[in-house]
């Protein structure tokens, strides 16, 4: 059964949550206390050296990085290669999906989720400089969303997963979500896929 190394507040480890719960895939939660610092414990840090979570162990396969490990479990549970819709098989399908997976690395995480993480983990960021990025971040998500029920297809993928947990976070780095109406339609369409799963400071 997959080991999932899980910190309850963090939008990256939301991300893997989701995941599992919409595809249903049975595995075990290890709870990872970051104000506790399990995650730079030596048991930690030979699974990940970065002394990051989320993590997941699969037998003999380790993985850290949410987008990592959305990738492996659409790949794995998502369907055929085919047929795969959270991970479709055809190039430039796959490529839309990861161009997205890269923004919520760059543009997501040093905008909104910095700011967040300033404002509540004492994180050592530039607070106005993350929230502009943030701004920026998501009149990107709007632009698209404007014209798009969903990121990268015309049906969610991982992209969604992915840009979803700190964008939706957003107001807790104190970046106001009223400009982004679109975004917030995005939101609710998440919110109501099956399987769907909350986190502190997100929509039930
Ligand atoms: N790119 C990584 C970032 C992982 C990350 O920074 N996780 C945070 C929690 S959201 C963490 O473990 N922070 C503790 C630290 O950096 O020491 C991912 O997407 O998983």
């Amino acid at each position: 059964m997959i080991k999932f190394y899980d910190a309850a507040l963090s939008g990256n480890c939301h991300k893997v949550r989701m995941l599992l719960s919409m595809l249903q895939i049975p595995h075990e939660v290890v709870p990872i206390s970051l104000p506790n610092m399990d995650h730079k414990t030596p048991a930690h840090i030979a699974r990940n050296p970065l002394g990051t979570v989320p993590v997941i162990e699969d037998g003999d396969v380790v993985i850290y990085d949410s987008q990592a490990i959305l990738v492996y479990l659409a790949a794995k549970h998502g369907g055929d290669q085919k047929d795969n819709l959270w991970l479709p098989g055809e190039p430039s399908e796959q490529a839309l999906v990861q161009q997205w997976l890269s923004f919520a690395v760059n543009e997501i995480w040093n905008g909104p989720a910095l700011a967040r993480a300033f404002l509540l983990f004492d994180r050592d960021v530039d607070l106005a400089r993350c929230q502009a990025a943030g701004k920026a971040a998501l009149s990107i998500l709007e632009g698209r969303l404007r014209q798009h029920d969903w990121l990268a297809l015309d049906h969610p993928t991982i992209a969604d997963i992915a840009c979803y947990p700190y964008s939706a976070l957003a107001e807790a780095g104190e970046i106001s979500l009223a400009p982004y109406e679109a975004v917030r339609a995005w939101f609710k369409r998440i919110e109501a896929l099956p399987g769907y799963v909350s986190m502190p400071g997100l929509g039930d």
